[in-house]
């Protein structure tokens, strides 16, 4: 196995206004496992097919948006020899012990050139995904898989200033590969920018705003796309407020859904997509065809997806 360093996207962090209708949400609704509620009364989920302790943690707070992304690294040298490059790239790096994160090894966080806190962790206890590692067989219990049928936490898309910035960051520090980008077609600027560590289209992904720090959203993977349809038959049934019915990215080639939760934050389930190797070449859209990079089966650009985040 050749994938080490920054291994993938692993934990995301966000503010919810009402902790009973956000359970609701994303517990009862989309299915994920509730595993943990702290003394602060922050409530952690993993999905099904996660090993590790927790992907998603929600804080109560007066606005909606995101505290934190964090990202899981190979093993603990991995993470001191990061810290050096994240310093000498000229970031400040705060370091944080060992069980301050619950389940959680020490980790380092940084303020991204977009606004965003970052972390890097190497080190969260694993409490696997109910099938064992010894003649696992293939399928769980009842109930396992439940709600949307998220198999996994997969991406978010974040949005700020600078993203060019982070592209330096991620691809010269973390060794990430910009898989695709989107241009103005004028002026030729980045709008968008989709980064990978591994073979999936993208771990993370920055789109151009205004203001920094700011939310677009996260993003859970699904076996199929026909998941993706019976997905939305339940958002449907449930009421879910809908950003974009289902439909496939341009970008990337997923098959999507995006829906907001209780307090407005986006959320999206995702299936499908290219794979990328460290020898794919980037892709680049322009503002002239905007329509197809986002929504390829209608090329519509919504004016909500380019302007709601939290
Ligand atoms: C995704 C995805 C934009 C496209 C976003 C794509 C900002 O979120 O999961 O592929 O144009
Ligand atoms: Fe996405």
């Amino acid at each position: 196995m050749a994938m080490r360093g920054v291994l993938r996207m692993a934990e995301v962090a966000i503010r919810v206004m009402d902790m009973k209708a956000a359970r609701l949400h994303y517990g009862e609704r989309m299915g994920l496992h509730e595993v943990m509620q702290d003394d602060k009364g922050q409530v952690y989920y993993k999905a099904w097919d996660e090993h590790d302790h927790h992907c998603l943690v929600l804080r109560e707070a007066d606005a909606p948006g995101l505290d934190y992304v964090a990202m899981k690294v190979y093993d603990d040298r991995t993470l001191t020899e990061l810290e050096s490059k994240v310093r000498d790239f000229g970031l400040d790096v705060r370091r944080i012990e060992a069980g301050f994160y619950p389940k959680s090894g020490r980790r380092i966080e940084f303020t991204l050139a977009s606004g965003h806190t970052m972390q890097l962790y190497a080190e969260k206890e694993q409490i696997g995904n109910t099938l064992g590692q010894l003649n696992p067989g293939t399928t769980p219990d009842e109930g396992v898989i439940r709600g949307f049928n998220i198999n996994r936490l997969d991406h978010a898309l974040l949005g700020g200033t600078n993203i060019d910035q982070n592209v330096e960051l991620f691809t010269k520090v973390f060794d990430f590969d910009l898989s695709e980008r989107i241009i103005d077609h004028e002026s030729g600027i980045s709008l968008a920018v989709f980064l990978t560590c591994s073979t999936k289209p993208h771990d993370i992904a920055f789109v151009l705003q205004p203001e920094p720090n700011r939310f677009h959203h996260v993003s859970f993977l699904l076996e199929s796309a026909h998941d993706v349809i019976k997905a939305a038959d339940k958002i449907g049934k449930y009421r879910i407020p809908v950003d974009v019915g289902p439909n496939r990215h341009g970008v990337t080639r997923g098959a999507t859904i995006y829906f907001f939760d209780p307090s407005g934050n986006r959320n999206e389930v995702f299936a499908e997509g290219y794979v990328h190797y460290p020898d794919t070449p980037t892709i680049i859209w322009d503002t002239t065809d905007l329509g197809g990079a986002t929504f390829a089966q209608d090329n519509i650009v919504r004016e909500s997806f380019l302007t709601v985040l939290t």
